[in-house]
């Protein structure tokens, strides 16, 4: 029987509606929710992609496992022998070493009422507030701006601003490519409204960049020069409200005192940018009628995050471009429910419904809210966020950890020292939905968990809106929803931790766990007791604060210029500019900055399951300046080492324009899975902001040197590409250089390179991609020259190859794989090299419509206009993620021309 099911997509904070197609236990399709007032029925490539990431079974997490020592394996065991299991270690640990040498590292993809009980677990009952997330690498320093100048947490915004806003300033994000649904609405409005500005801060020239009226390209790390800069400008031109000032806001003087020496010329030196350009981006941001500014991890993902998201409010502040239609400073949230897990206080620095952990009258009301039977349960000496939790397990001061719904073997900063701190710890507990992680290696227990599509709940969007996420089918294998799994745990904990209180787990479903949260906001300031399961059934979304009282949630907030501060007034921050933690100097003289690609999540492991998503970046690479890599005598698809103080990996260098001089730009979701390395957090740096904890992920001083591995390997290979995956991933490592990626037809594609032969790897390779002798197979050898090659044929088409040491034919064989004709003329003949036939690399720019750099070219080249692509080819016209980049391969050729 068919189904459809309403539901909220598992990516992004724009949190768009999905309608999910179900039949027979499995998801067949999903579309946009016309009905959802955050897409109003549109998805992006990732959304749409949704079915086909969920479809096989092959490498979820279906069963628990565990192991009882180190130096075992883990086996498959009963639910019931992993839960005692691991609430017997959690309280052999406490009993030994105190509530605080246990730790919860979760995550804001868990859904609100996941997080409710995992932070309910670890404050109410263990006593412990070590409890962090990947929220801390994401929304921190956002959040702890957010707090020092207005009074509390969250954006004052809401989508329909980006209707209204006449001058749109992007700061630190690449939102064509990571918010693309939202991006969407605004080159509407803009399409609508030619007279509005945009202004994007990026180092790098990205989509969204391309589409700007004005690109400040500044050196990574200066953003608080460039908006100090922008302020002593508006305060020069008189375009700030001085009566705005006056009445709603504090500490303006010593703003002023400090941006008098940041001159627009001493800031515009400060950032490498012309001294017009910023005096033009405050202007237009000063003089708007509506300034909205969209920022993201360019501000927050670094040493000064805090004062960078300050800076940028300051500007707000100053212009009283906020608390009105259009304007406002807009924090786009990076995960789909990392507000959701801000709510409910689950992270290290934070109690319940924003409450404050060093507030004791705050933790005497919480206490009371669960039931505690002593105040004193809840631990008043502040948890440890993300980079400490991890530092103090290396030290041996943490003992156990519990991980769910994140991988921090990947996506923490400087992952040696995040490797060592696993392998370190006494018992490491992984909940994941999916085996292939760079986390799951280092689990003693597996618990395996529902995952997107199988489960319910409910997740907070970026404007604050409640949604529903509601299970299409059942879950697979014997995963559970990760609120099942802490909620078992806690109830044996429970039994065992004397004297917590009454009872205070013991759940029976998601609404009753949403029950309790909603009741622990009442009065304040995201006060949603008028939200209900109930409501949201009936009505749809809905926005907070939405009081019971209440006829709705409001929309936008400080309408009335009262913050959120004891006393009403907003708050002034004098911020100094910073410099970035890794100074960068002769050894190390570039600056590495990464980022999000537009059709990957994260590590990959959802994403990384279907061809069509690797088709607009195929291979991992590092992106360099044609100068800079010039100077140093490299060449597009060289393999290069790069190199930081802390560790190395070698990628294939990418020349670009799109990156200034000194600059170099890695993408961040290529890991172990996919890499012989750990990814580009080998490299980056664990120094964080004071203020949020946050890790300086977006900037490393690197080296870059040619990597001189003279032994290549390109394989290819059409079947299960997951089952291929898994096979071949752990022989990854044994070469200096190593990726693995899928294409559209069921294709896995492997490309290698070493100083020489690995012992016995090829003999392995062939194993792993299914490529045994017979006959249906060529093989040529030369051991001399170290060179080997295999190609396997299925009814006269080929099926897949490995060329080892000699690749120099390898573009034709993929075109042959790729096409799937017939082969004509002796087989043989497959092993001669034929470069004049071998097609140039060419990417997928639209992956819905699957259509390919080249035929948008040639149609350029021949005239055509971007209208006239979508009519001609179909590219752009369903998710219209690639829009902008046609338009700039549009302008391109213009310029070209
Ligand atoms: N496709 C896709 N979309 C996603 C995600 C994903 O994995 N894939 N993840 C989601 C999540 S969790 C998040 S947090 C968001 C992130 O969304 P974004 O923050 O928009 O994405 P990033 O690419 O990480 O970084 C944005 C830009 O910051 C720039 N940048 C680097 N250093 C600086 C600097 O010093 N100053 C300024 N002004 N800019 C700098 C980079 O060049 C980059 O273009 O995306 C969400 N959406
Ligand atoms: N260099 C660099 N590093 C970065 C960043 C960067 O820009 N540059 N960005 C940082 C940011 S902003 C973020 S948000 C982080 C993200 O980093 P991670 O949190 O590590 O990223 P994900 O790969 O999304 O991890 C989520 C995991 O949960 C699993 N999963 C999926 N569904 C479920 C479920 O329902 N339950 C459970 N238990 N598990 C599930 C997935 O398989 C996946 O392994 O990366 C950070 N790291
Ligand atoms: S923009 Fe894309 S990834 Fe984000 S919620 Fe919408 S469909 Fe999902
Ligand atoms: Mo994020």
């Amino acid at each position: 029987m068919k189904t459809v099911t309403r539901s909220t997509c598992c990516y992004c904070g724009v949190g768009c509606g999905v309608l999910i197609e179900a039949e027979n236990g499995r998801i067949t399709d999903v579309q946009g929710d016309p009905e959802h007032p955050a897409n109003f029925g549109r998805l992006c490539s990732k959304g749409l992609a949704l079915a086909s990431t969920a479809q096989s079974l092959t490498g979820r997490a279906l069963r628990p496992e565990m192991r009882v020592h180190r130096a075992e394996q883990r086996r498959p065991v009963e639910w019931s022998d992993a839960l005692d299991h691991v609430a017997a270690r959690f309280v052999d640990v406490i009993e030994r070493h105190g509530p605080d040498a246990v730790a919860f590292y979760v995550s804001g993809q868990l859904l609100t009422e996941d997080y409710y009980v995992f932070n309910k677990l670890a404050k109410g009952l263990i006593g412990t507030n070590n409890i962090d997330t990947n929220s801390r690498l994401c929304m921190s320093s956002a959040v702890a701006a957010y707090k020092m100048a207005l009074g509390a947490d969250g954006p004052p915004t809401c989508y329909d601003d980006l209707e209204h806003a006449q001058t749109v300033l992007f700061a630190g994000s690449n939102m064509a490519w990571a918010h693309p649904v939202l991006f969407r609405r605004l080159e509407e409005a803009k399409a609508k409204n030619p007279a509005i500005r945009w202004i994007v801060v990026d180092p790098r020239r990205t989509d969204t960049a391309s589409m700007a009226d004005l690109h400040l390209q500044i050196q990574p790390g200066t953003d608080v020069a460039l908006f100090n800069g922008m302020l002593h400008h508006l305060i020069w031109e008189g375009l700030i409200d001085r009566d705005y000032i006056e009445r709603h806001t504090e500490g303006f003087d010593a703003l002023k005192r400090l941006v008098r020496e940041f001159t627009p010329r001493a800031a515009a030196e400060l950032c490498g940018i012309a001294e017009h350009d910023l005096m033009q981006a405050a202007e237009w941001f000063g003089a708007s009628d509506a300034a909205l500014s969209l920022y993201c991890m360019g501000l927050n993902q670094s040493s000064h995050g805090t004062d960078k998201n300050l800076a940028l409010i300051n500007l707000h502040l100053a212009t009283q471009q906020i608390g009105k239609r259009g304007a406002g400073p807009f924090s786009l949230t990076g995960q789909p429910n990392a507000m959701g897990g801000r709510e409910v206080g689950g992270m290290a620095t934070m109690l319940a419904a924003h409450r404050d952990i060093g507030n004791a009258a705050h933790r005497d009301e919480v206490a009371k809210l669960w039931g505690l039977a002593d105040a004193a349960r809840l631990s008043d000496r502040p948890g440890l966020p993300a980079v400490e939790m991890f530092e103090s397990m290396r030290s041996g001061k943490i003992k156990a950890v519990w991980i769910a719904c994140t991988n921090p073997a990947h996506s923490m900063p400087d992952i040696t020292k995040v490797r060592e701190a696993l392998r370190k710890a006494e018992f490491v507990v992984v909940q994941e939905a999916f085996m292939q992680t760079d986390t799951v290696p280092f689990a003693d227990v597996v618990l395996p968990a529902a995952t997107w599509g199988e489960k319910s709940g409910t997740v907070t969007n970026s404007e604050r809106r409640i949604s529903r996420v509601r299970a299409a089918i059942e879950p697979a294998g014997d995963a559970k929803p990760d609120w099942w799994i802490a909620n078992e745990i806690a109830q044996r904990l429970e039994k065992r931790i004397a004297n917590a209180g009454s009872t205070l787990f013991g759940y029976a479903s998601t609404q009753a766990i949403f029950d309790e949260h909603r009741t622990l906001t009442r009065g304040r300031d995201l006060d949603i007791t008028g939200i209900s399961y109930a409501l949201l059934d009936e009505a749809g979304p809905q926005q907070w604060p939405y009081r019971a009282d209440a006829k709705e949630g409001e929309t936008r907030r400080y309408t009335d210029g009262v913050f959120a501060t004891g006393d009403g007034k907003a708050r002034f921050h004098a911020t100094p500019y910073l410099g970035v933690a890794d100074a960068v100097n002769a050894r190390y003289p570039f600056r590495l900055t990464t980022g999000r690609l537009r059709d990957q999540w994260h590590g990959m492991s959802r994403t990384g399951r279907v061809g069509k998503l690797f088709s607009h970046a195929p291979e991992p690479a590092l992106t360099m300046q044609r100068a800079d890599a010039t100077r140093r005598g490299l060449n597009e698809g060289d393999l290069v080492r790069i190199a930081s103080r802390r560790g190395s990996l070698v990628l294939p260098l990418q020349l670009s324009a799109d990156v200034p001089s000194g600059t170099v730009y890695a993408p961040m979701h290529w890991n172990g899975q996919f890499l012989a390395s750990g990814g580009i957090n080998e490299t980056t740096h664990g120094a964080v902001d004071p203020h949020s904890k946050q890790p300086e992920l977006k900037h490393a001083a690197v080296r870059i040197e040619r990597a001189e591995l003279p032994w290549r390997v390109l394989a290819a290979r059409r079947g299960d590409t997951l089952a291929m995956h898994a096979a071949v991933q752990p022989l990854l490592v044994e070469c200096a250089y190593a990726s693995v990626s899928f294409e559209e037809g069921d294709l896995i594609v492997l490309r290698a390179a070493h100083a020489e032969a690995p012992q016995g790897w090829l003999e392995r390779i062939y194993a792993a991609l299914d490529l045994p002798k017979g006959d249906d197979t060529l093989e040529y050898r030369d051991a001399r020259r170290q060179t080997d090659k295999r190609v396997i044929w299925r009814d006269n088409v080929i099926d897949g190859f490995v060329l080892a040491g000699d690749i120099a034919n390898g573009d034709t064989l993929m075109e042959q794989l790729r096409d799937a004709q017939p082969w004509l003329g002796p087989r043989f003949a497959a092993f001669s090299v034929q470069r004049q036939h071998a097609a140039p690399r060419d990417r997928v720019v639209c992956s819905c419509k699957q259509v390919k750099e080249s035929r948008i070219n040639e149609a350029i080249a021949h005239g055509a206009t971007v209208p006239e692509l979508k009519a001609a080819l179909g590219c752009g016209t369903v998710c219209g993620s690639c829009v902008p980049e046609l338009k700039r391969m549009c302008e391109t050729a213009a310029v070209a021309s």
